[in-house]
């Protein structure tokens, strides 16, 4: 039987278990991709893991979320990064530079490839044929030690794209329906391979805000095969040697099939504040609009931005509205400038931000109360924007500009109606990069050009918490009932004024579940050991592992959802929070406030591989809980997570010459 192109990738790189859809296979990562804020903890358990450098063909260490350094926190945080890509061996881009994925797109970034990355949209470059996976950041650690990633085997969707785009329509259309279709929680345990004659039609930039956005539907990972379009992509970088030319054999297999004929697309939009709750344009006209970000790692290249400035060429954004370009990366922000086109922008009365992640987590330009922004983002999680009751809705560069220009959000095919002369800008690639980019790009240090052998930690970084082993004994109070789809953004917000202590896990948890009530870091430091319930895709967003860390700093035992994200489940089992699935009806039946106790010995339990647990409700009634876990998982959960399981296995020393899994 033939293989997918994500079997072919995922056969070349095993080093464990077999390649059957649930069950757990051990892969081998060539580059691993951290970045700010979720990289002091990725670096604080490598030096906890006592290796001596990174083992892994590629380490890239990125300074993006936070470059404005409101706080020395901030900039304290990048100088330890410095320090450690410098003293173990990883390439360093400097704060300002871009976003992680635009930057590792641009420059490292290679067909065939694994990559893992410390932070849920590493599968940006499936959109060139390398199978990225976004982890949470101890496993970034353990593979940059040469250690194995461990993940469920997902199964592999077609996804296979008929006919042409029309005109006005674009790739983040086509990620928009798909999320339309699937849901947020749509593509948890898959992969999403994207075949089909309407592949050839789109170019890299466009296939990779599909691959980016991919982790909004909760997949694995999305990938596309390599072809010309690939080759002259990577040609543009002067990159053509790492072309490979791949894709899934005639008669691969798939899990599902999803046909999406682009030709039948038109211009949609994600209202708020999920990313799913997807409409044509036409339904929300005349909405009026007082922000438009365009950029982010979705939609921030230099050939994203360009339709904008084309469609505001001649022309003025509204007295009404604020637009704000938030180019992905320097580069793209060169580009622009070199080609004339900030200019051209700045005159039609938009504003420049530097390359940052910056707003799309509440970092500068945070909307003003009771308004609309309209964003070319990915996410659009109530509160995340800075503001509480927020209306962001996520759409195209194109769409975005429309209202930029109208003052309302409008479809831009009834704007084009009503200007006559605005054409639709279609999608163009940039002749080539040649502003001196890779081996002379001042932004990037390489290995060689480090300067630092030791690492610099500010007042402000901490060490990274141990959990003890979990007890046999399993008891707590139900702190907060959650309802579905609670996001690691609700769990441990991002927003400036907490972002500063992503180093410092005791100051941080005093934020813990904050956004959903200000009093749970406090009711969860005084009960000394709680439970959370929540329902559906609990966790999902973000891999922050402070999304884990935090709560159990507080004395969190286990979480009774429904069901969970994927990186954040992970995330529970690596600090030592049991993850207990529940169904409907316990879900409906337990209240806040109420006491649980697991009745079985839980450690024994979780040991031998114990998969009902019986858990008693405020001594009254009782329902079971399921723990659906490897092996390794429950060796990892015992243990009380993974730094745990280390020190145990290496004596307190945590020395070892290769991470373990
Ligand atoms: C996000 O988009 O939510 C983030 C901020 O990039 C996170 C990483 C983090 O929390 O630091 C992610 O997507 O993993
Ligand atoms: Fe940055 Fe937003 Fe992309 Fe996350 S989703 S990496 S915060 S731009």
């Amino acid at each position: 039987m033939g293989q997918t192109l994500t079997e072919k990738i995922l056969d070349d790189h095993l080093v464990e278990g077999d390649l059957v859809p649930g069950e757990e296979i051990g892969i081998e990562i060539d580059q691993t991709l951290s970045q700010d804020t979720t990289g002091t903890m990725v670096w604080l358990q490598f030096e906890a893991l006592e290796m001596d450098e990174v083992q892994t063909e590629l380490a890239a260490q990125y300074c993006d979320h936070q470059t404005y350094q409101f706080d020395f926190k901030n900039t304290d945080d990048h100088r330890f990064l410095r320090s450690a890509a410098g003293t173990y061996g990883a390439y360093f881009s400097r704060p300002g530079n871009g976003i992680c994925h635009n930057v590792h797109k641009e420059n490292f970034a290679a067909p065939g490839k694994t990559l893992l990355g410390s932070d849920s949209h590493t599968p940006t470059p499936g959109g060139l044929g390398q199978l990225a996976i976004g982890a949470g950041g101890i496993d970034i650690a353990v593979a940059m030690g040469g250690g194995a990633y461990h993940v469920e085997m997902p199964e592999v969707v077609n996804v296979r794209l008929e006919g042409e785009l029309p005109e006005w329509a674009t790739a983040k259309d086509v990620i928009l329906e798909l999320l339309r279709r699937l849901s947020v929680k749509g593509g948890v345990g898959k992969v999403l391979e994207y075949t089909g004659p309407g592949v050839e039609t789109l170019s890299v930039p466009e296939r990779t805000t599909i691959t980016n956005m991919g982790t909004e539907l909760g997949a694995t990972s999305s990938i596309f095969p390599t072809d010309e379009k690939t080759e002259e992509w990577l040609a543009q970088f002067d990159r053509e040697d790492e072309f490979v030319d791949l894709g899934p054999d005639e008669d691969a297999e798939y899990a599902d099939e999803i046909v999406v004929d682009l030709s039948d697309l038109e211009p949609l939009v994600s209202k708020p504040s999920m990313p799913d709750e997807v409409v044509p344009v036409r339904e929300v006209e005349g909405e009026q609009v007082e922000q438009v970000i365009v950029g982010s790692c979705t939609n921030g290249a230099y050939e994203d931005i360009l339709p904008s400035a084309k469609m505001l060429e001649g022309r003025q954004v509204n007295a009404g509205t604020e637009m704000i370009v938030a180019p992905g990366s320097k580069q793209a922000s060169e580009m622009l400038a070199r080609e004339g086109w900030t200019a051209e922008m700045m005159a039609a009365g938009v504003n420049f931000s530097e390359a940052t992640c910056g707003a799309c987590i509440g970092i500068g330009h945070v909307p003003a109360s009771d308004s609309v922004s309209l964003r070319t983002f990915n996410r659009n999680f109530e509160g995340r924007s800075g503001i509480e009751d927020d209306s962001v809705y996520l759409c195209s560069p194109e769409v975005a500009t429309a209202a930029a220009i109208a003052g309302e959000i409008v479809d831009p095919r009834d704007l084009a109606d009503e200007l006559g002369d605005l054409e639709a800008p279609g999608f163009e690639l940039a002749d080539k990069y040649s502003a001196g980019y890779g081996a002379d790009d001042p932004d990037i240090i390489t290995p060689d050009e480090a300067i630092d052998d030791e690492l610099i930690k500010g007042p402000n970084i901490s060490s990274v918490p141990v959990k003890d082993p979990i007890d046999e004994d399993v008891s707590g109070e139900t702190l907060l009932k959650m309802g579905d789809n609670i996001t690691t953004d609700h769990i441990i917000p991002a927003t400036s004024d907490i972002l500063k202590f992503r180093s410092n896990i005791e100051r941080l948890s005093e934020f813990t579940l904050s956004r959903i009530d200000d009093t749970f870091a406090e009711r969860a430091k005084n009960a000394g050991s709680s439970v959370l319930v929540a329902g559906e895709n609990y966790g999902q967003g973000s891999s922050r592992e402070h999304a884990a860390m935090c709560p159990m700093f507080l004395g969190v035992e286990a979480v009774l959802a429904q069901s969970f994200a994927r990186i954040h489940k992970a995330n529970l089992f690596n600090f030592g929070l049991i993850p207990l699935t529940i169904d409907e009806e316990t879900y409906e039946r337990i209240e806040q406030g109420d006491d649980v106790e697991i009745v079985d010995d839980a450690r024994a339990g979780v040991e031998s591989g114990q998969e009902e647990f019986t858990i008693r409700v405020n001594d009254d009634w009782e329902a079971t809980a399921y723990l659906d876990a490897s092996e390794r998982e429950r060796r990892t959960l015992a243990a009380g997570g993974k730094l745990s399981l280390t020190k145990q296995r290496h004596g307190d020393s945590g020395a070892t010459s290769s991470a373990d899994d």
